[in-house]
């Protein structure tokens, strides 16, 4: 039957809990297109983003067509929303994109009328028009909506190849609130293929981008709006192909466009001197490089395709061309332990970066790692979508405790934002502006207002996120109720035989060889530390035994160790101390770890 649809509402939910973005008001373009699109055809369009207005519930009723976009940390927030307007205006037509309903339909589904995968531009033009004229509208590409129960999803249609067919998006309807930073995108997909990240899957391999003459159009148009006094190139690598980026940024200097920018790029910037230096001409202030960790192993597990030297080596490339660094790291890989992450952080201060950002390695929906783990069927600890922020662990990692991770990662982030951090940067401004170095004086007070803007997110981060700290805490101690007294060890593997005596010996914990004898005479104050693979047999025969079962073979087992300690204490460092000896015993100890370690 044909809808009516004359005003289509845009809604951006924003995540429910802070994260290191929360004071910084840089929109998605998604909406900012399609509405653009939709507008040019003529339909009224209104633009809400949550992180900017608050929204009001009685607009809804104003549109025949309500889009929502959505991230993954923004999916709860964005599935209220769509529950609601279900709710009270059953008449509306939803339908939802962005990258969460696209790797997660079904979901989304529940919640929507439609789900539009991948790139909108197309499908959500095809979906009006087939609404409005009542046409059949299960021939378009990217939809998915539900049939007889079930969903149906149709196949993607070829990624968009000419950008330049799409309108320049028209920033006026962005509501403006705080906002004072644009963003443009030049183009879309990424060659590399990191574990972690989901854009390949969104928008491929292959780059796609705007000829160059349109992305100075589309400069000009943005610098002719007033108050917008920043720019964020929302490209995933800007430095890539090395001679377009160069062409833009001459052609910003040639068309007297040049305002301040930043923008994401890759560690290959190094090798880029002269690129650099025309991206100061042209306005660049600072990049944001996702490094992701200065550990070998941990990179090569993030198929990063970089080495700790590289890292070194960018920070001090783009520190030698005046440009300022947001650095980003990941902390959680399969290898990282608390040492690791705390390296990482101390790297970062002596690195003096002006501002760095450490995200808790999260299975986001459609990643390589998602894929890899689930069908591992690995097991997750958290399906709470605002929780996959970065700033949650929602999955066991092998060395850690969840709260060990969480907890060193934003103490860690604390450290970097410490206040004598920030009044070394406002310090080095008032003394560049005494020596009337006006630039480094803008630029240090900049940082250091921005750190002071770190400094205060984490404080309210933290007072945010007592609970879940706590309970987190909690995970340890419900598993330590200070009751064992005695360790028996059933381990047949000599090296982890040996790490484990080691281990028990540090927490001064008795430990007797297992036997036959010892078992069937086993007290409540005693805990069976067996291989895994003895425990059903032994549960078989000796019901109501305490076992805790060690399944490492070669691994560091710092996990495992974790895990057996907080049985034995709450205090968490105390464990780690013990774990530190075990790994750095001198190769003449009293033990050795020989081939326990990756
Ligand atoms: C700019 C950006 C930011 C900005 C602004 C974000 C904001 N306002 O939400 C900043 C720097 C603040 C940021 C922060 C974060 N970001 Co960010 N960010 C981006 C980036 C680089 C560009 C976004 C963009 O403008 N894309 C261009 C537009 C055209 O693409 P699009 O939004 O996907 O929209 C298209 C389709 O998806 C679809 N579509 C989208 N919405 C809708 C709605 C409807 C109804 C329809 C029909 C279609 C549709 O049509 C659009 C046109 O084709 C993307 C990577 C990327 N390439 O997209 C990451 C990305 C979105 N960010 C990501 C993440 C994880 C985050 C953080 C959680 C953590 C972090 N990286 O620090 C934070 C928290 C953000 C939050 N809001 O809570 C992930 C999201 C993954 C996920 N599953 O959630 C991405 C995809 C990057 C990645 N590595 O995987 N981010
Ligand atoms: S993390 Fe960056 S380099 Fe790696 S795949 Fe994603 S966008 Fe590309």
């Amino acid at each position: 039957m044909p809808q009516r649809i004359k005003h289509i509402l845009f809604l951006e939910p924003k995540s429910s809990h802070l994260h290191v973005y929360s004071d910084a008001y840089i929109p998605r373009i998604g909406c900012l297109v399609l509405a653009t699109i939709m507008r040019n055809l003529g339909y009224g369009v209104r633009v809400m983003l949550e992180e900017v207005e608050d929204i009001d519930t009685n607009e809804f009723g104003e549109a025949d067509l309500i889009c929502i976009s959505s991230l993954t940390s923004t999916a709860p927030g964005s599935y209220q929303y769509a529950d609601f307007i279900r709710n009270v205006y059953p008449d509306k037509t939803i339908v939802m994109g962005g990258t969460h309903p696209t790797f997660v339909p079904d979901e989304a589904l529940q919640h929507c009328d439609f789900v539009v995968r991948g790139e909108g531009e197309e499908a959500l033009v095809e979906l009006v028009r087939c609404l409005e004229s009542g046409a059949d509208y299960r021939g378009i590409a990217n939809l998915s909506w539900v049939e007889d129960g079930q969903a149906v999803h149709n196949p993607e249609r070829p990624k968009a190849e000419d950008l330049d067919v799409l309108p320049i998006p028209d920033f006026t309807l962005v509501p403006r609130g705080k906002m004072d930073i644009m963003s443009i995108q030049t183009q879309r997909g990424c060659p590399w293929d990191c574990s972690f990240c989901t854009v390949t899957k969104l928008n491929g391999h292959k780059l796609r981008g705007h000829s160059v003459e349109r992305v100075l159009d589309m400069l000009e148009a943005y610098t002719k709006i007033p108050d917008f006094n920043y720019l964020f190139f929302a490209d995933d690598i800007f430095n890539v192909p090395v001679d377009r980026t160069m062409a833009i940024m001459q052609g910003m200097i040639d068309r007297r466009l040049v305002i301040p920018w930043a923008a994401q790029m890759r560690h290959e910037i190094s090798k880029q001197p002269a690129l650099m230096k025309k991206m100061r001409e042209a306005g660049c202030d600072r990049v944001m490089v996702g490094f992701e960790s200065i550990d070998e192993t941990a990179l090569e597990l993030y198929g990063k395709k970089e080495t700790a030297h590289d890292v070194e080596r960018a920070i001090d490339a783009i520190h030698g061309h005046g440009i300022d660094l947001h650095a980003m790291f990941i902390a959680g890989a399969d290898s990282d332990h608390p040492e690791t992450i705390k390296t990482q952080f101390e790297f970062a201060k002596k690195k003096d970066l002006a501002t760095s950002q450490c995200m808790i390695l999260t299975y986001l929906p459609g990643s390589e790692d998602t894929i890899r783990y689930d069908l591992q069927g690995g097991e997750y600890l958290s399906h709470d979508w605002s929780h996959y922020d970065g700033h949650h662990a929602n999955h066991p990692v092998p060395n850690m405790t969840r709260y060990e991770l969480v907890n060193t990662v934003m103490e860690g982030m604390k450290g970097m934002y410490a206040p004598h951090r920030i009044l070394y940067k406002l310090g080095s401004a008032a003394y560049n502006a005494l020596k009337f170095n006006k630039r480094e004086a803008t630029r240090q007070l900049r940082n250091g207002l921005l750190r002071l803007n770190g400094y205060s997110i984490l404080q309210r981060w933290f007072k945010e996120h007592k609970e879940y700290l706590a309970d987190l805490r909690a995970e340890n101690v419900s598993l330590a109720p200070d009751r064992y007294k005695r360790v028996l060890l059933a381990v047949s593997n000599v090296d982890v035989s040996r790490v484990l005596h080691t281990f028990l010996d540090e927490m001064n914990i008795r430990v007797e060889e297992y036997s036959e004898e010892k078992l069937s005479a086993l007290k409540d104050s005693d805990l069976v530390v067996m291989a895994g693979e003895m425990v059903d047999d032994v549960r078989a025969r000796f019901q109501n035994l305490h076992i805790f079962p060690v399944h490492d073979k070669n691994t560091r087992m710092d996990r495992t160790l974790t895990q057996l300690g907080i049985l034995f204490t709450e205090n968490v460092d105390k464990v780690r101390e013990a774990i530190a000896a075990v790994h750095f015993q001198p190769a003449q100890g009293k033990t050795a770890t020989a081939g326990l370690t990756n």
